[in-house]
């Protein structure tokens, strides 16, 4: 950890996971909000970007770009996921009118723009959506290849899948854009399903959050209520996993997710494969390897990040 806060655009598509992954990057001094930006994943493009508003007003948010992005992924259909989110993509608490105004600009462009605006290095990319805007922005201008920092994205997994059998939501709503993004020479660590399904909100966990007592820690409980019978009804969880935080809490204190470096290729053409990260775990990984994997969470210290940015974040003023 340093003194200086790591700048992220986080990329996202609220989401009961985005929205707490959102809150954590907002409350937690390690890292700083460059932009926040939307692609169309777990709901369309105009309800997860309402969403991102709404829960940035929970937060207190002000004075960060907020940037609607791509509405579909490159080649395919778009596939939202009411299923697991509900039809508003955010269901459960009461969401309160936005308070802030969208950005004129693309998601794409105001990527783009960010990190040219910053140093080479300044800037590090958390996706916790499909990836069709990170993928968008880098064929568009590529010099931010070499300028970003690291892309730390949610999605994939090594040994298990959530849309099939070995494919996970985000990987599999874009297996093209997520093609481009691990076959870029930028660092790359993915935090996926093997990692995330470590990041369990337990009645423990819930309670230390519902002791925050706060406006947001209580929105948190309520994403937290909605989110659990969901994932105990459809993939058979005690307690629901909580993805989209971790990539976060990877940047904020790298220790706290630990990773393994292999390459990483996204099969697009798979019969039973199709959306796959496919991990090589061979060793010794090749001496340009530029992707890793993460594989072991700090359960304890994760929701202690989570607890004590919703401490920080107060009423949600600043
Ligand atoms: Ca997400």
């Amino acid at each position: 950890m340093t003194d200086t806060p790591t700048k992220i655009i986080l990329d996202c598509d609220p989401g009961h996971d985005d929205a707490i992954a959102l809150l954590l990057a907002h409350g937690d001094p390690n890292v700083e909000l460059a932009a926040i930006t939307t692609v169309a994943g777990n709901q369309t493009i105009r309800k997860v970007t309402r969403n991102a508003l709404a829960v940035a007003t929970v937060a207190g948010i002000t004075g960060v770009p907020v940037a609607a992005g791509c509405t579909r992924p490159l080649v395919r259909q778009a596939e939202v996921a009411p299923d697991v989110h509900g039809e508003s993509g955010l269901d459960g608490p009461q969401l309160p009118e936005p308070a802030l105004e969208l950005d004129s600009r693309h998601a794409v462009d105001v990527i783009i723009d960010t990190v040219l605006a910053h140093e080479p290095g300044e800037i590090t990319l958390v996706p916790t959506g499909p990836l069709t805007n990170i993928a968008f922005a880098a064929r568009k201008e590529p010099a931010i290849v070499e300028r970003v920092r690291e892309v730390v994205l949610m999605g994939g997994g090594y040994h298990t899948g959530n849309k099939s059998a070995v494919a996970e939501f985000n990987i599999a709503a874009d297996p093209e854009a997520a093609h481009i993004v691990f076959g870029e020479r930028w660092p790359v660590t993915m935090v996926g399903l093997d990692l995330t399904h470590q990041a369990l909100a337990t009645e423990d966990v819930v309670r230390s959050i519902a002791a925050v007592d706060t406006a947001p820690a209580r929105f948190v409980v309520e994403l937290l209520e909605f989110f659990g019978p969901v994932y105990k009804t459809a993939q058979g969880f005690d307690a629901p996993p909580v993805h989209d935080p971790c990539a976060v809490a990877r940047v904020i204190d790298p220790s706290v997710v630990g990773v393994r470096r292999a390459p990483v290729d996204v099969e697009l053409s798979g019969a039973l494969t199709q959306g796959m990260t496919v991990t090589d775990f061979r060793s010794p990984a090749p001496a340009d390897c530029h992707t890793q994997v993460a594989v072991t969470l700090d359960h304890e210290r994760f929701w202690a990040l989570v607890v004590a940015a919703l401490e920080r974040i107060g009423e949600g003023a600043r």
